[in-house]
């Protein structure tokens, strides 16, 4: 049986990967953080009792910035595959906390080589590194490929910089088998709540059953090339199945706006929005709407405006992947578009907000959080 680590189990990707290694037939073990509220919601479904006899997902503590914890925790695992997923990983923090993410996002890449190095598993361990489209940040060629030079925009990219590199480095120097995938923006209804799509369903979904009154955003002319989470972890697991070690961009090779994605995701609740107005003044309005589907939402409602904190203090503009090489050497091709992943994302928040607006009904209302970015 394989053993696999996955570093940031908890988060989107390591959820969905943990249940398809799972399904694959390996032991899965995951790194999970210390934290003063239970923080394993995304893996709680797969999660077996510790006290039943050979649990196949294992979950230890510990922390990217913790040298002496990766390189215990690896020395009792030895582990077939590691899958650094784990980051600070949202653009916007990074440029609050650039210190923090670089050390996790970059120096912490580094902790895991040298701990798999250190301990002689450099011929054993596999080793996948989840790079990012926000390498390409400024772009310097439409679209992008494995061969566009990168121009990284946020202290996370720049950290992402470091961490790709490093994993080429032992690539090459010490014979390890270490990928990057370069992996454009994918998302699903497990997406963190502040990044743009998640925000935008949530919101959505808050308004139509009247929980919140307005969704404020940053920059909606921003293009990106968004693909479904689970087609991205399968090939996650692919590229460390190859006889030799590569880097490959994974992306739908479609871009859209944030502005159209406000859009369907209105329209999967039956509300028909009219924008108008420039730059900082842009709003969106309701021009139609079915109340059996949003029944808080009025026809002139003004359901989106734009707010200048969102914006960044360096943006990237347009994303937009080349997955060829991808799909002739791996066979990888994507299941799910960006229409299909938004349609599922609003149906799983309508359902979400539809408990919480009965629980207000009957004076049971938890406050539902409003998180910033
Ligand atoms: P998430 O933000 O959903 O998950 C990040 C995970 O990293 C969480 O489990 C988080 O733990 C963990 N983590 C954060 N800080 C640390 C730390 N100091 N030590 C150990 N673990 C830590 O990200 P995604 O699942 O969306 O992305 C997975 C990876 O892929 C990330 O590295 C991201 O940068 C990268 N990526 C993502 C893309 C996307 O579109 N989703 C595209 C390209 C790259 P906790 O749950 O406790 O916060
Ligand atoms: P991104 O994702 O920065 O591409 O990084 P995000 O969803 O945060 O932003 C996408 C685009 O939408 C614009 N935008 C807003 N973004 C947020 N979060 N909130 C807003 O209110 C808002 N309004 C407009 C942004 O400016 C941006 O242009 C994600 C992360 O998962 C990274 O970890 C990963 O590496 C990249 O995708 C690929």
């Amino acid at each position: 049986m394989k053993k696999a680590l996955i570093t940031g189990v908890t988060g989107q990707d390591g959820s969905y990967l943990a249940e398809f290694l799972l399904e694959k037939g390996y032991e899965v073990h995951g790194i999970k953080r210390r934290a003063s509220l239970f923080n394993t919601q995304r893996v709680d479904h797969i999660y077996q009792d510790p006290h039943e006899p050979n649990p196949k997902l294992k979950l230890h503590y510990g922390d990217l910035t913790d040298t002496s914890n990766l390189t215990r925790i690896i020395s009792e695992i030895e582990p077939d595959e590691v899958y650094n997923l784990g980051a600070q990983s949202h653009v916007a923090v990074s440029f609050e906390a650039p210190e923090y993410t670089a050390d996790v996002d970059g120096t912490g890449t580094l902790r895991l080589l040298e701990a798999i190095r250190f301990l002689g598993l450099e011929k054993k361990t596999r080793f996948y590194q989840a790079s990012t489209s926000e390498l390409y940040g400024l772009v310097q060629e439409i679209p992008q490929r494995e061969t566009t030079p990168f121009y990284p925009r946020s202290p996370y990219a720049v950290a992402k910089l470091y961490a790709y590199w490093i994993a080429v480095n032992y690539r090459e120097a010490y014979g390890m088998y270490a990928c990057n995938g370069v992996l454009f923006n994918h998302e699903s209804p497990r997406r963190g709540e502040t990044f743009v799509t998640r925000k935008i369903t949530r919101g959505m979904a808050n308004i139509a059953m009247g929980l919140e009154d307005c969704l404020y955003m940053g920059n909606i002319d921003s293009l990106r090339d968004w693909g479904h989470a689970k087609d991205y972890v399968r090939m996650q697991w692919m590229m460390l199945q190859q006889d030799e070690p590569d880097d490959f961009v994974i992306a739908t090779g479609k871009q859209y706006s944030v502005r159209e994605f406000i859009d369907w995701s209105a329209r999967e609740l039956s509300i028909e929005l009219e924008f108008s107005g420039e730059g900082v003044e842009e709003i969106g309005t309701v021009k139609s709407v079915d109340n059996n589907v949003a029944p808080a939402v009025k026809t002139g409602d003004i359901l989106v405006r734009i707010d200048p904190r969102y914006f960044r203090p360096a943006e990237v503009e347009t994303l937009l992947g080349d997955p060829t090489k991808a799909k002739e050497k791996l066979g990888w091709v994507p299941e799910i578009t960006a229409q299909e992943m938004c349609a599922e994302m609003v149906t799983e928040d309508l359902h979400t907000a539809k408990r919480h607006a009965l629980l207000k009904e009957h004076g049971y209302a938890l406050p539902i959080s409003v998180e910033d970015r």
